[in-house]
């Protein structure tokens, strides 16, 4: 018997190393759901929210390094999982969406749900292509996968019509193709190695694109290689380790302005892995965009990103990490150890932290320092979007050897579906779900995936009855003025007991040590409710603090 295009597309997936895939089912895709049907080597993860059901994909792509993989219904499902093709746009992370399409005879008549995906994600993934021809469905396949990850890799949407997964199949599968890492142009290494012989206090910015372990080991003998201090980019803390005597900083949001001062004293910038957004350079500020205050290296696999912004003295197109083995390989150039130890200096005083007594509720300080100070030392760290990171940034000892998932994109959501993704990936880790009570209630549904595929994730909630973030803009811009950013909330030690996870509520300073050690100890998913305080608003200022500055 002839098979399906769906059973085909199953082997195609399993042909490019998937093993697991997100969902929300839809009657758009019945076909691929019975392919799956029985499967072990493929695992179908069932989820609540479409949104959930991506963001767990992207997780999942940011521990293993390959595409994640995610299957959504027609329209509503499809507009709902837009935020993981987003996110994984912004963080450039692989990420397949496979949507069910409305059948062939349908098309274009605004059938039932009927959306053109290629209008709808145009400006969203690197590519979104509609399979009207089974025949084509395998070499579709291997090029959704290859695209996602070559260049700048990113979100490829393929839409699959209903009858089209039903067709009669002959096609072969077409296997995974390389991935080409291309390497720096020699001339262009040897011209950076004369500028870092010219230089007093160069300063490498390190990205994402050097997240992977092959990526940290270049970085940390680069760095060793040549003295030079490393500061990472926002949500990547984890890829650089920061007791290191070179380590610089992290560039991410509301860093004091000090900091940033003492950063651009730089000499000679190296932006390696970073596309140099708006967040590493602190609103284009450092380095300067269009053209910068000190020379720039910019390496990046992607053509089309290097020059778009920022004009750099040496723009590589090439792979960062192999960029880092041919620059160590230049031998050191130069000594600058009183610059290392300045910018290390200034990174350290940022990370040392007292916490503040406050009258609204516990700084959420104490509970991730006591976190950091009990988890073990290879948990995995998984961060929703919003001001309680601050204190997890701030004191987590990150060591370069920890696998962390966050939002670079700032979406909220992640927390909880990521911290379930993680679990299933690394059952045998403690992982550590980071969220605000705006975050737990956006995608919290989630937990109940926990419970149904036995993930153990532990979330922390910090409940301090704001969207936090946007309560400390509204106090820079409008003070005192308290408007759309308040929030009531359910008591989410009972939310937590609802999906069969262990619920702990903590209000006091002296009650954390007991609640967090009795957390990680609980061998299912577990949630720890902090009753946080909103006057101690970030890790790094007060409500009242923001206030007089205003005043003043
Ligand atoms: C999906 C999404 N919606 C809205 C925002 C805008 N936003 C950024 S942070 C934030 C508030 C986060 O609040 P919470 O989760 O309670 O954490 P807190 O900042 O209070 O620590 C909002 C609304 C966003 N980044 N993502």
């Amino acid at each position: 018997m002839a098979k399906r295009a769906a059973d085909v597309l199953v082997e195609c997936l399993l042909a490019q190393g998937a093993d697991r895939l997100f969902c929300v089912p839809g009657e758009s895709y019945l076909a691929l759901l019975d392919a799956l049907y029985g499967r072990d080597d493929l695992e179908t993860v069932v989820c609540r929210h479409e949104g959930g059901a991506g963001m767990m994909a992207v997780a999942d792509t940011k521990l293993t390094g390959r595409p994640g993989l995610a299957a959504v219904s027609r329209g509503p499902g499809a507009t709902n999982a837009s935020i993981a093709v987003h996110l994984a746009e912004q963080d450039a992370v692989p990420l397949v969406l496979l949507v069910g399409q409305v059948a062939r005879y349908e098309r274009g008549r605004g059938a039932f749900q009927e959306v053109d995906y290629g209008q709808m994600f145009g400006g969203l993934a690197k590519a979104a292509w509609e399979v009207t021809d089974a025949a084509q469905l395998p070499e579709i396949v291997a090029r959704a996968f290859h695209v996602a990850q070559t260049g700048t890799p990113g979100p490829v949407v393929l839409a699959l019509p209903e009858d089209m997964l039903s067709d009669a199949c002959g096609a072969q599968v077409v296997p995974a193709r390389a991935v080409t890492r291309v390497g720096p142009d020699a001339g262009a290494v040897a011209r950076v190695a004369g500028m870092l012989a010219q230089a007093e206090r160069p300063l490498v910015i390190a990205g994402g694109g050097l997240a992977s372990m092959d990526g940290r080991a270049a970085l940390v003998a680069l760095s060793q290689a040549l003295d030079l201090p490393v500061v990472t980019t926002f949500k990547h803390q984890e890829i650089f380790d920061n007791g290191s005597s070179r380590f610089a900083g992290n560039v991410g949001f509301k860093i004091p302005k000090a900091h940033v001062d003492v950063l651009a004293e730089a000499d000679l910038v190296l932006a390696l892995g970073t596309r140099l957004g708006d967040v590493p350079t602190q609103g284009y500020s450092f380095p300067r965009a269009p053209v910068p205050a000190q020379p720039l290296v910019h390496v990046w696999p992607d053509p089309d990103v290097l020059g778009r912004v920022f004009q750099a003295t040496e723009a590589l197109a090439c792979d960062p990490a192999l960029f880092c083995k041919a620059l160590a390989s230049e031998g050191r150039a130069g000594a600058w150890e009183a610059w290392v130890t300045r910018v290390n200096g200034s990174a350290l005083s940022l990370r040392r932290y007292q916490a503040r007594e406050m009258p609204d509720g516990l700084d959420f300080g104490v509970v991730a320092a006591e976190l950091a100070r009990l988890a073990p030392r290879d948990s995995i760290v998984v961060t929703d979007s919003g001001n309680f990171s601050s204190w997890v940034h701030r004191v987590w000892p990150w060591d370069g050897t920890q696998l962390a998932v966050g939002a670079v994109g700032g979406a909220m959501g992640l927390g909880v579906p990521g911290a379930v993704a993680a679990s299933l990936r690394f059952p045998e880790r403690v992982v550590i779900g980071f969220v605000g009570d705006g975050g737990a209630m956006m995608t919290g549904n989630e937990l109940a995936v926990a419970a149904a595929v036995g993930a153990k994730p532990r979330i922390v909630v910090s409940d301090n009855g704001t969207y936090g973030t946007i309560r400390l803009h509204q106090e820079r811009d409008h003070p005192e003025r308290v408007s759309g950013t308040e929030l009531r909330n359910p008591d989410f030690a009972a939310w937590a007991r609802a999906f069969g996870a262990l619920g702990v509520t903590v209000s006091g300073a002296s009650e954390v040590p007991s609640a967090v050690a009795e957390v990680l100890a609980f061998d299912g998913p577990a949630v720890l409710h902090v009753k946080a305080s909103a006057e101690a608003i970030s890790a790094f200022t007060t409500i009242e603090a923001l206030r007089a500055q205003e005043q003043a």
